[in-house]
């Protein structure tokens, strides 16, 4: 049996523990859909995992200050502030998340990293390349001074996923030869659907490119050990006009706050008068080519009819090939290519061992875990990088990489496919 946890796991009263650790204090900016997880990620790290420091959920910001405070006492933060700036001015602020649409992630991490503080910036680092080359820049100078910036692609921490990376990395498929990757969702398929924040270029900078086009070009590329070199795209938008949405709930435009929150897809119906334009992509496909020469395809979509956060993925080796599901996540299939063949084919490891990573805290064998804990683990894995002043994985770096990835797409999309280079 595994080793059990040393206390309940999972509880959401925002007692820090253990106790006697130095405290890293945490101000979020948002506590939407991307602040709920991001709150639950500090709030259990430290009853959990042993960490060197431990997480206290200091203040969270948002600019309706009643809705603000109801979202303190539903997460377990201790204050509010209705304005970032002063957010970050906060003396009992140690690191910054920032949960915020893209629009405001530049702006917010800048003046962050100026005052000093760590941060955490939710996926896709920027709306463009500038914003993130300026954050990686800022960035780098501050790792000088001992801080920590983290871009957040939690899909890199579950279990599986984060098994898959130790078995490529330990030669197990041999030279990769297909990365192949699909995110599918469907929440958009309904032309009633109300024009969001997520739907608008100027503030989500583009559509199911950055949203989950950013998570499986990241976790491909982390999965290969290898970057990819070129693109060729298709995009396609099929809604252009949807209702305007009312109202100031769910994922109504009124709600969308430049340093407010993450609204989530949202599910208002758009009670609004008149219609708007679309300005990102609903869909984006592309294949790529890796430096070593393995292919790569990507499909990224909210029109996959029935597929509600379907991310699958499948890697084809010399020696062997994995294949992962999100929707089944305690789940790795491994085909080894060394097997006889007559006895060869995929077979299942159940990736709830303690010896699998970031299981040796949770529960017994067989006991899964589900998408919360991804953010757990990132929770866990900042507080190490920040308590052993090591650069955080994945860094700004590496979020403005992904960033050059999606504007290549964009590119290559405009020209009617054209394979497109990646910018170092
Ligand atoms: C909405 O499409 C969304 O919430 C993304 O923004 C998240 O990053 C993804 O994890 C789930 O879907």
């Amino acid at each position: 049996a595994g080793t059990a946890p040393a206390g309940p796991p999972g509880r959401t009263t925002p007692s820090p523990a253990p106790a006697g650790r130095p405290a890293l204090r945490v101000g979020m900016v948002g506590y939407a859909f991307m602040g709920a997880a991001h709150s639950q990620g500090w709030r259990t790290a430290g009853r959990v995992f042993d960490l060197p420091r431990r997480p206290v959920l200091s203040v969270v910001c948002g600019r309706d200050r009643a809705a603000v405070r109801a979202a303190a006492d539903r997460h377990g933060w201790a204050d509010t502030e209705t304005a970032w700036r002063a957010l970050i001015a906060r003396d009992d602020v140690d690191l910054v998340d920032i949960c915020t649409p893209g629009d405001s992630h530049a702006e917010i991490a800048l003046a962050a990293l100026a005052a000093g503080k760590h941060v955490l910036c939710e996926k896709p680092l920027a709306n463009t390349v500038a914003e993130a080359e300026a954050m990686t820049r800022a960035a780098e100078e501050a790792y000088g001074r001992g801080q920590i910036a983290m871009v957040g692609f939690n899909y890199r921490r579950v279990p599986a996923t984060a098994l898959a990376r130790r078995m490529v990395a330990a030669g197990r498929l041999g030279t990769l030869r297909h990365v192949r990757v699909t995110y599918l969702q469907d929440w958009l398929v309904d032309p009633e659907f109300p024009l969001t924040w997520r739907l608008r270029r100027e503030l989500a900078g583009s559509g199911s490119l950055g949203d989950l086009g950013a998570h499986i070009v990241d976790l491909a590329q982390h999965l290969a050990g290898e970057r990819l070199a070129g693109v060729s795209a298709l995009t396609e938008t099929f809604v252009r006009e949807r209702p305007l949405p009312g109202g100031t709930g769910g994922s109504g435009l009124s709600a969308v706050p430049a340093g407010g929150t993450d609204t989530g897809t949202g599910t208002d119906t758009g009670t609004g008068t008149g219609t708007g334009t679309v300005t990102v992509d609903d869909a984006a496909l592309f294949t790529g080519r890796f430096a070593s020469g393995a292919l790569a395809s990507f499909e990224a979509t909210r029109y996959a009819t029935g597929r509600k956060n379907a991310l699958r993925l499948e890697l084809n080796g010399e020696r062997g090939s994995l294949a992962f599901d999100l929707e089944r996540l305690n789940e790795l299939w491994f085909h080894d290519g060394t097997d006889p063949g007559a006895e060869a084919g995929f077979r299942r490891i159940l990736v709830t061992e303690p010896d699998h990573p970031y299981l040796d805290a949770w529960w017994p064998p067989g006991h899964g875990l589900g998408y919360e804990h991804t953010f757990v683990h990132q929770a866990r894995d900042l507080v190490h990088a920040v308590a052993e002043g090591r650069r955080p994985d994945p860094s700004f770096a590496d979020g403005l990489q992904v960033q050059r990835v999606l504007a290549a797409v964009e590119e290559s999309a405009e020209k009617n496919s054209v394979y497109t280079p990646i910018a170092d």
